[in-house]
């Protein structure tokens, strides 16, 4: 750890030399007074998000707008000069291009998603103050060969490795092309988010350079995994294109590999409040860089 990081409490301690397993969360999920909702969110719909750390929503984008940034999907993964540029991830056993991170400043139509008031208006609302976009990603999963996400929680990377306090982020995940329940769509334990998972293992020097290809620090144990998920159970999210999840940071999520002809692509949004801007790392001796986690906190 560094001068910075030490004698600092931590009250979501991860990784290193920490005892690893299940412990409460210390945070709300929601941060507006549940008796004063004044929308855009039904009161139905806040009380969901709170108990599950969840909401899905059949029809959050028009059209014609999935159907423009399908087609910048399309020319993003062929820019041949965005292929060598950092943001790009690529699979990890290939040259095909896994995620895109930062896109809302790469694409004016991606840019222009992160500021629709469908996706930040819930968002504010959940999380009761301003937000600004602490990552953007878009996530290709091809057909055939799109690799799996295994079981994590955001928040616990985005704590140990880019030193986000507590879990008042929210991400918005957008279908750009179906999401069915066999090609590769996402996976959340219910429920989840109101335990915060210890994981072993120390974090690498730059390993983001791995673990956005294939994590394997910052993945919890079996032991934990089973015990969350014989809670509540395991949520598949599927729905259209245009369809959406707004889901809590600390929501115990991954999603299996893609071997249907059928991509599974989507843009994925992550808002945190401004009342929980970064600081040092939890569990890294150094923040990762900012095309992964901003450290610019303008509000949207
Ligand atoms: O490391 C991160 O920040 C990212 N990794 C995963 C697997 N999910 C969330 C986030 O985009
Ligand atoms: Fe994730």
């Amino acid at each position: 750890m560094t001068a910075a990081t030490t004698n600092r409490y931590d009250r979501y301690p991860t990784r290193s030399n920490v005892k690893i397993g299940i412990a409460p969360r210390h945070d709300p999920a929601v941060w507006c007074d549940p008796d004063r909702v004044s929308g855009p969110l039904e009161t139905r719909l806040v009380d969901r998000f709170d108990a599950d750390g969840f909401v899905t929503v059949d029809a959050l984008v028009d059209p014609d707008i999935v159907a423009d940034l399908r087609a910048e999907l399309d020319n993003l993964r062929t820019d041949p000069a965005l292929a060598q540029d950092e943001r790009s991830v690529l699979e990890p056993d290939s040259r095909e291009i896994r995620s895109i991170f930062e896109v809302h400043k790469v694409s004016p139509a991606f840019g222009a998603l992160v500021a629709d008031p469908r996706l930040v208006g819930p968002v504010r609302q959940l999380l009761g103050s301003d937000v600004y976009v602490h990552q953007s990603r878009v996530n290709f999963k091809p057909g055939f060969n799109g690799q799996e996400f295994y079981w994590h929680s955001d928040f616990e990377t985005w704590h140990a490795e880019d030193g986000m306090p507590s879990p008042r982020a929210i991400s918005v995940s957008v279908a750009l092309t179906e999401n069915r329940d066999y090609n590769g769509s996402l996976m959340i334990m219910p429920g989840s988010h109101k335990w915060f998972v210890s994981c072993p293992g120390e974090t690498p020097p730059e390993h983001y350079r791995s673990s956005l290809r294939r994590q394997e620090i910052g993945t919890p144990d079996e032991t934990s995994l089973t015990w969350l998920a014989n809670e509540r159970g395991i949520r598949q999210i599927t729905g259209p294109a245009g369809s959406a999840v707004f889901f809590d940071s600390n929501c115990m999520h991954g999603s299996s590999s893609n071997i249907t002809p059928y991509p599974r692509s989507n843009v994925f949004i992550v808002y945190n409040s401004v009342e929980n801007t970064l600081v040092e790392p939890f569990g890294a001796k150094a923040p990762r860089p900012t095309f992964i986690a901003s450290r610019t906190f303008d509000p949207v």
